[in-house]
């Protein structure tokens, strides 16, 4: 086999491996295994499955650049990377609108409860003569969006459309929006019909919220997370949902994916995605086709298209 600079880490999208398989002669490591040649790769492809972890990291010691499949890079070491100055990439805006309209799409199911719904129909309960109980209205109600960064924006631009009023807490105020900033995250959920999670994954907001901000969002109070698993203590949902300090959930993300809890399966009033967020096969092509203009970049000794600051 040639010599090849690059790396394929972990399965990707089945489009992604063969370009880098046709385009680079991409090797692909083996979990555990030893990478023969590892000295000539100068770039390795992965996704928020699998990331590079300090451990392949040393490894790989003229590696040049991580692009990642994927807005969130959160499965790498980022710290790792920057020690060692090597760079990365991710690929964001492109997946915006399909994220913003999963976010959307739980919206409306989790107040208007379609999927348990739908499964009343198909169970033949409501030609037994039952009617579905009332849910709660979603259009004209407030939405807080946790991370008003891009997704977030255009999460806050559909729910608008819906005439709902949009408040929003972040790191720091937003210039030019709407929607209305609140300083607390508790406080964003006392105020708030939904809760809808999109800011970033990692160590700086692992467990962000928790059981006192779910007993703030409240009963009736829906919780929408299309960002990360790890923003949201599982455990303190379960509870939360199980005993009606919250009202409903729905969920695109888990904390150990792909398992889901069984005890979140088993309510009605949670709908549960297996992250799809970005899942069609539009925005999908976009993004594999932003790793590998990164990843010509880099070889052409070009600038970056998609550089994370790290
Ligand atoms: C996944 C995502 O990355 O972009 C992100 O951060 O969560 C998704 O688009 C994609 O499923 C590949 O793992």
């Amino acid at each position: 086999m040639n010599a090849t600079s690059v790396l394929q880490v972990g399965p990707l999208m089945p489009a992604l491996e063969t370009q880098l398989n046709d385009e680079f002669a991409a090797r692909v490591v083996t979990p555990g295994a030893p990478i023969e040649g590892a000295e000539e790769i100068r770039i390795a492809v992965t996704s928020g499955r699998n990331g590079v972890k300090a451990e392949l990291l040393e490894q790989l010691p003229n590696l040049e650049l991580v692009a990642n499949f994927g807005v969130g890079y959160d499965g790498n070491d980022t710290a790792a990377l920057k020690a060692r100055g090597v760079a990365l990439t991710n690929t964001p805006d492109v997946l915006n609108a399909c994220v913003a309209d999963t976010a959307l799409g739980l919206l409306l199911n989790a107040f208007r409860r379609f999927p348990d719904s739908e499964r009343f129909t198909r169970a033949g309960e409501w030609a037994a003569g039952a009617n579905y109980p009332l849910t709660r209205r979603f259009s004209g109600s407030t939405i807080g969006i946790l991370g008003m960064g891009r997704i977030g924006a255009d999460v806050a631009q559909r729910v608008e459309a819906f005439g709902c009023k949009v408040l929003y807490h972040n790191r720091r105020e937003v210039p030019g929006t709407t929607a209305e900033y609140v300083g607390s995250l508790e406080e964003l959920a006392r105020r708030s019909d939904a809760l809808v999670i999109t800011v970033v994954g990692g160590p700086s907001t692992k467990h962000l919220v928790d059981a006192g901000v779910l007993a703030a969002l409240g009963p009736d109070g829906i919780l929408v997370n299309v960002a990360r698993g790890t923003v949201v203590d599982e455990a303190a949902l379960i509870a939360a949902l199980q005993d009606g300090t919250v009202g409903g959930a729905g969920l695109d993300v888990f904390e150990e994916e792909p398992q889901v809890p069984a005890e979140l399966l088993n309510l009605p009033n949670v709908v549960a995605l297996p992250h799809v967020g970005s899942g069609t096969v539009e925005t999908r092509n976009d993004m594999k086709n932003l790793v590998l203009e990164n990843v010509r970049a880099q070889l052409a000794g070009e600038p970056l298209v998609t550089p994370v600051e790290l």
